[in-house]
């Protein structure tokens, strides 16, 4: 890959890395599929096992779940769940001896390098939480901030499997003292020519989110897939999607916050067309928020009479209390109804609302409330990047009914 050289700014280099990854994820005919309909781009050969119907696919590394393919049964399959990729992916053939993949546990007393194999050994844990881009919901910003317009589908509900962080930190005498900081490394080949910094996908999160993170090597059931960071994932409950580092290599318990460039500059809540920098809050915890997934627009108008309105509400980091459905664009609410097991504060619940629509125009909307009586917001603030977008308002949907 040639580096895009002058070009030091993120926007920059990012786009430097996306063509990369273009470049070797599509496959010649994948491309000439693409460039034939523009309207429909294919999936590229990475994911050519996801469901087509089910995609929006934004470009090769950046792919979203339809509205309509989120279901109303809790859990994301993995044939469906969205996809982002900031460098190209590691080769596939990392996934060939999933026990041999090796991470390096640095900031513990007894610092050791650990296979899969070993990791299975030091414990168990599985907890359903939502993955979601940092950047979901980017789309229905006002001020249209750059990057990948993401509507709702950059976000799945997923269960995950594997040995909880806490009992690694235990079995390698504790975090070293003035750690403040949990930092994952990918295992990403890094593009030539380029600072590491500037690229590499390493992330740090406060110290205390190790209570509930896992080294996970399973997802819904199955080995993790290669495309959603197999053999081995860094999953971080509750914080959004970019803290949980694919195909992670190493895990450092930091007194600092890493100077990578994607912590730094990136994924910070800055205003609008303000660089990132430290002094910026960090884009790490997800809030209270739901939407609607049906009737979803896509599908087109509905007929008159009773329809059954559902969505998906997540806490963040809570549990969830109360749903509220509006069909009047947010004048007037009901309350709606949880369907489906509760699968703990980090996972998603199902909501319907049963409701009689009469012929016209409507605008469905929904908002949730966590248990400690927070209200999802009205209006996230607009912020450079676009990120962590939770308003009710701009998330609501025109229905047509006929
Ligand atoms: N190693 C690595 N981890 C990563 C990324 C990446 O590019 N490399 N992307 C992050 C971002 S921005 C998101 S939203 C999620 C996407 O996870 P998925 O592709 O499994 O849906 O992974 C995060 N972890
Ligand atoms: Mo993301």
């Amino acid at each position: 890959m040639k580096p895009p050289a002058p070009d030091l700014s993120r926007r920059g280099l990012l786009a430097g890395a996306a063509s990369a990854v273009a470049a070797v994820g599509f496959s010649r005919a994948a491309q000439a599929q693409a460039a034939a309909a523009p309207a429909r781009p294919a999936l590229p050969a990475y994911v050519a096992w996801k469901n087509p119907d089910h995609m929006i696919v934004h470009t090769g590394t950046t792919i979203e779940t339809r509205r309509s393919a989120f279901g109303t049964s809790v859990i994301t399959p993995a044939e469906r769940l969205y996809i982002r990729n900031n460098l190209p992916a590691p080769d596939v053939s990392i996934v060939a001896d999933r026990d041999a993949w090796a991470v390096a546990v640095e900031g513990v007393r007894q610092p050791r390098v650990l296979t899969v194999a070993q990791l299975k050994t030091l414990g168990l844990e599985t907890v359903a939480a939502v993955l979601q881009c940092s950047g979901n919901g980017r789309g229905y910003f006002a001020d249209k901030p750059s990057g990948t317009k993401w509507q709702v589908g950059a976000a799945g509900c997923v269960i995950w499997s594997g040995v909880p962080v806490r009992n690694v930190i235990a079995a390698l005498g504790g975090v070293a003292d003035g750690a403040r900081f949990m930092t994952g490394t990918g295992g990403e080949a890094l593009p030539a020519g380029l600072d590491p910094k500037s690229v590499v996908v390493e992330r740090s999160v406060p110290l205390r989110a190790f209570e509930d993170a896992l080294l996970a090597w399973e997802m819904n059931g199955e080995p993790l897939p290669h495309a959603h960071g197999g053999p081995l994932r860094l999953i971080v409950p509750g914080y959004s999607g970019i803290n949980n580092i694919k195909y992670v290599k190493r895990l450092a318990f930091t007194a600092a916050e890493t100077d990578a460039a994607i912590q730094k500059t990136g994924y910070r809540l800055t205003p609008s067309g303000v660089k990132g920098d430290p002094s910026f809050p960090a884009v790490w915890e997800m809030g209270v928020k739901s939407w609607i997934n049906g009737p979803a627009p896509e599908a087109g108008p509905v007929k008159a009479g009773m329809v059954q309105v559902h969505g998906v509400a997540m806490g963040g980091t809570r549990d969830l209390r109360r749903i509220d459905v509006s069909i009047d664009g947010g004048q007037t609410w009901q309350e709606a109804r949880f369907v489906g097991p509760d699968l703990g504060r980090f996972a998603w619940r199902q909501f319907v609302l049963p409701v009689r629509l009469p012929p016209g125009q409507h605008l469905l909307a929904s908002r949730a409330q966590d248990s400690r009586f927070e209200w999802q917001v009205e209006e996230s603030p607009a912020n450079g990047g676009g990120f962590l977008n939770s308003g009710w308002r701009s998330h609501a949907i025109p229905l047509t009914v006929t």
